[in-house]
């Protein structure tokens, strides 16, 4: 790859790789040494003005190369990700600091996701409907909306940008992709890799830098009509306030407060094996993680045995070590989040049963590193089973019965994922009627989810899209109706063939 090794890495706009406007620039660090991993720059509104320009010049061409085509690039696209799938993974390990198998999952989604878009190249379906008229032919079409803004966080740092891109751009639109601040790099070999498979230059342009300056600009642009944002809710809540003058489309995806039901009936191996993925997988930094676990009174002590047992066995260190099992969390800023949850959680009366500190020792004393951390005896109004921690730390909540675990699961803002252990058909089929999430799980835990069926929640973890599957494509498209009339003379829908 061409900037490997490099120390410097730039935006692309318009097919070249440019330094921002301003020639300042910032630093990625890797989070389990704190070193920086390299020098990305620091754009300004200027930088946007010009990959929207470059953007929006190539849509011209983009829109008309047929979807077949299109997607033929995003095929070799797929097959660059394949070849450089290891590569990827070590320097995720590093950028990000997910443990390697992790990494090497989120490679695959995106590899997933693309083929998966690239075989809407020869679908993109519309209807066709017969007319209420004599010779007159009717159909929907998707037709490309223009220049997409693409803003991504740093936990899928190459699947979350796969899941906009790849059908952004099979639909027929043009990019101005910002990725997150945390991950410049991977984001830099996925458009490189992009570039690779053939994309014409303009197709998709990336503009590093920080939200206030860079993210904002391209919320507001006037040639900008879509914009898909991962985040939080509350940097949610800024961008559709930033869009709704210009009343652009805005996919949203952002929190979570994902509960896992521990019924009675559970198999209990299976459930605490869930419990530690969903809470402690990515340190819990995805949006689907376990945040709370709510469990029946019956086994509530031998739940929370076996899951303080397997947290403490947990071991830290370096995602990129294969023995690792809990790398660090993203940043200095996030292990002050965590920690503040852990005070505001032991001073609500929670009992703190493990963990509730950083890390430190062992040569983890320079990266950012969170103990596991598992309060228990949780009431589900505390703020730790209420907010958004976005790190390894779980509220166990026990309840007596399954329509308590409902409620309790529902009694939160957002509504992600949900899931539910426990032999019992007609509970399930309950409970997957009547959580109030856009997942759900039965017997397994709250992550997971694969590319072809939607993603996305209901209540404040968005705004009704959904990524992934079929319903993406409603995010990058509008649709269009055609009426062909070949009568040769004037037919009036509802006049001429109203009955006598
Ligand atoms: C996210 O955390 O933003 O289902 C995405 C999962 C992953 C995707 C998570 N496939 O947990």
């Amino acid at each position: 790859m061409a900037v490997a090794g490099a120390e410097r890495f730039k935006n692309y706009i318009g097919g070249e790789w440019v330094d921002a406007s301003g020639g300042e620039t910032f630093e990625s660090l890797i989070p389990a040494t704190g070193e920086p991993i390299g020098e990305f720059p620091r754009s300004t509104p200027e930088d946007v003005d010009r990959a929207v320009a470059a953007a929006k010049e190539a849509f011209e061409s983009w829109r008309l190369v047929p979807a077949p085509k299109r997607a033929e690039i995003l095929y070799r696209f797929a097959a660059h990700l394949v070849r450089h799938k290891d590569d990827l993974t070590d320097l995720m390990s590093r950028e990000m600091g997910k443990v390697k198998a992790e990494a090497g999952g989120d490679v695959q989604e995106a590899i997933d996701m693309t083929l998966y878009m690239a075989g809407e190249g020869r679908r993109l379906f519309g209807q066709t409907t017969p007319s209420e008229l004599p010779d007159k032919f009717q159909m929907s079409v998707r037709m490309p909306v223009g220049v997409v803004g693409v803003i991504t966080p740093w936990n899928f740092p190459i699947a979350i940008p796969s899941w906009k891109i790849a059908p952004a751009l099979v639909c027929g639109n043009t990019v101005v992709f910002k990725p997150a601040e945390d991950t410049p790099l991977l984001a830099e070999r996925f458009v490189e890799l992009l570039a690779d498979a053939g994309l014409p230059p303009g197709v998709v342009n990336v503009v590093h830098g920080f939200g206030e300056e860079v993210g904002e600009a391209i919320v507001k642009h006037p040639d900008v009509p879509v914009i898909t944002f991962t985040g939080s809710r509350e940097t949610g809540v800024r961008v559709t306030k930033a869009a709704a003058d210009q009343l652009k489309v805005v996919h949203l995806e952002l929190g979570g407060k994902n509960a896992i039901i521990v019924m009675e009936d559970a198999n209990l191996d299976l459930a605490v094996d869930g419990i530690v993925w969903s809470a402690f997988g990515t340190s819990g930094q995805r949006c689907t993680a376990a945040s709370r676990v709510i469990v029946h009174q019956k086994i509530y002590g031998e739940v929370e045995k076996r899951l303080v047992s397997a947290a403490e066995r947990m071991r830290l260190g370096p995602g990129w070590e294969d023995q690792t099992d809990l790398g660090p969390v993203i940043n200095r800023a996030a292990i002050e989040k965590i920690h503040s949850y852990t005070g505001i959680g032991k001073d609500e009366g929670a009992t703190l049963l493990t963990g509730g500190e950083p890390a430190s020792g062992d040569g983890l004393d320079d990266g950012f590193y969170y103990r596991p951390t598992i309060f228990g005896d949780v009431a589900p109004d505390m703020r730790i089973a209420q907010e958004e921690i976005f790190g390894p730390t779980t509220a166990l909540i026990p309840v007596k019965d399954f329509d308590e675990a409902i409620r309790v699961a529902n009694d939160v803002k957002y509504g992600l994922s949900s899931s539910i252990f426990t032999q019992d058909v007609n509970r399930a089929f309950r409970a997957m009627r009547d959580l109030q999430t856009g997942i759900t799980y039965i017997n397994a835990g709250t992550t997971g989810a694969e590319v072809h069926l939607p993603f996305g929640g209901t209540k404040d973890t968005g705004n009704g899209h959904r990524e992934a599957g079929q319903a993406a494509l409603d995010v990058f498209t509008e649709w269009k109706s055609l009426y062909i009339d070949y009568s040769g003379k004037l037919q009036r829908a509802q006049i001429d063939n109203a009955e006598e």
